[in-house]
Order: structure tokens, then sequence, then C-alpha cells
């Protein structure tokens, strides 16, 4: 049982990266990742986007996709045949908004990291990375571990998993992630992937956690195989809580691969 050994937010360095990598540190925060007026410009971009929503009870808003959507009933080819629409989706409110918050976390992430750092792969295709979020409501409690999540893909291979989040608006209260330090072992049966979210919350019970606000302009990072969940909040009439993110995980080589 690897356990945290504080329970701080860390400033990024190839360190801080390797901890947290290790699940021996909460988080990552870069305070001041974009400026105000980027935030107010992305998050304006990200409404004015082609915004989707995913099939569970709360009304999360998207762009782009997330391969953990595939799982179960789409192949890895459906998969890798929508990528490049979700791309010009994201691009779109890059373009508008006058920058790329995800080329930004690959040259800091490669800033502070001693192996190459790129988009994921299988074989020469791209997976995509830099899914944009908007809501008010809750992200129900849910573990993202690859090796579980997606078996048959590159992504499978990796033995650490964090994922960033970068804050372009946040809500008047609420909308505060918890992250349990309670690495996922799920009991698997053969050839079945399991259910990651909706988890009970007899994983969360006497474990430690740690909570992080979402601050507007800041990117913050933790191990996405610790259970996790997002707190319901309020908003202003036509804000929500804006967010764009990926995983990163670490390839036995020490290369980091992100997707969505
Ligand atoms: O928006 C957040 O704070 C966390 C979202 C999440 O579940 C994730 O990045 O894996
Ligand atoms: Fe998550």
């Amino acid at each position: 049982m690897v356990t945290w050994i504080d329970g701080a937010e860390h400033a990024l360095t190839c360190e801080s990266l390797a901890l947290l990598l290790d699940n021996k540190i909460p988080a990552i925060r870069v305070a001041g990742f974009a400026s105000p007026d980027e935030c107010s410009a992305f998050s304006a971009a990200c409404k004015a986007g082609r915004v989707q929503y995913y099939n569970v009870a709360e009304r999360i808003g998207y762009i782009g996709l997330a391969q953990y959507q595939y799982r179960w009933n789409k192949t890895r080819e459906e998969f890798l045949a929508d990528v490049p629409q979700a791309q010009e989706d994201v691009e779109a409110v890059f373009h508008a908004a006058g920058f790329n918050p995800v080329q930004r976390v690959m040259s800091l992430l490669r800033a502070n990291w001693d192996a190459p750092v790129d988009v994921a792969r299988e074989d020469a295709r791209h997976y995509f990375a830099g899914i944009i979020r908007s809501t008010s409501e809750r992200i129900d409690l849910h573990v993202d571990w690859a090796p579980v999540n997606a078996p048959g893909y590159s992504i499978a291979a990796i033995d650490g998993q964090v994922g960033w989040n970068f804050f372009a608006e946040e809500l008047l209260s609420g909308g505060h992630t918890t992250v349990y330090n309670n690495p996922w072992y799920p009991v698997l049966q053969p050839g079945e992937i399991p259910q990651s979210y909706g988890l009970p919350r007899s994983l969360t019970e006497g474990v430690p956690s740690f909570t992080y606000q979402a601050t507007v302009g800041d990117l913050v990072i933790f191990n996405t195989r610790n259970p996790h969940e997002v707190a319901p909040g309020n908003a202003s009439p036509s804000g929500s809580r804006v967010s764009i993110g990926s995983f990163a995980g670490r390839k036995p080589d020490g290369s980091l691969v992100l997707w969505a």
C-alpha cells in the first residue's frame, strides 16, 4: 500500500512528477498557468464550441472525446476514427481563445521530465488529448486507470497514471475535487472491463483524502488511479466550471504519453 508522504500540493518539478506517478504525493499545482485574459477568452470560446453531453445522469458538457467512452461497445478502430473530429473541435476553441493549453502543458512537462513526452499513439495513429468539460454538476466517484479501463490499447502498458486539468472558469461555490489515497486494484473477471464510475463509498471509508480547489488560471495534476470525485456547486446564470485536461501515463521506458 503506497502512502502519501505529505498532504500538500507541490510545485511541478521532475522529482514531484515522479512522486505523483508513484502516488507518494497528493497533487501538483501550477499556479498562474494561464492569465486572466486567456482564461476568459478560453471559457467564452468553450461555450461557443461544439459541446456534447455524456450519457450519465448529471449534465456534463464536453468538447473532444474520451477513450473510456469506447471501452465496452465500440472498437479501438472506431475510437481512432473519431480522433480527427475531436481534434478539430478543440482546435476551433484554441483558435478562438488564442492559445493552446495542451501545447503549453506538453512544454511544461517536457521541461520537467527526463524522457520523451508526447500524445499517445497506436502505431502511427495519434490518440486525442485535451478534453474540455463544462458543468456545475457533480462528477461521481471514479477512477481512471488505463491498464484496467483500456485493455488491448497501447496506453494499457503504463505503470503510473496522472491527470492534469486547467481551470478557465470556476463556480461561485463548490466544484472542488477530492482524491482518496486508495489506488484501484479491482477484482477482475476474465475478458470483462469493470465499471469504474459511480464506485461504492467503501473505497473511501477511513481513507486519507486530499481536496483541491479548481482555481481559475491554475493547472492541477493528481494520480487518477485513486478514486476521485468533483463536488457540485453554484454557478452564476451563464457561469460554469470550465476545464480542459488529459491523462499522462508513464511507459516502462520512462516516456510519458498523453490521452483523454
Ligand atoms: O475536474 C477535475 O478536477 C477532475 C476531473 C477528473 O475526474 C479527471 O481529471 O480525471
Ligand atoms: Fe477522473
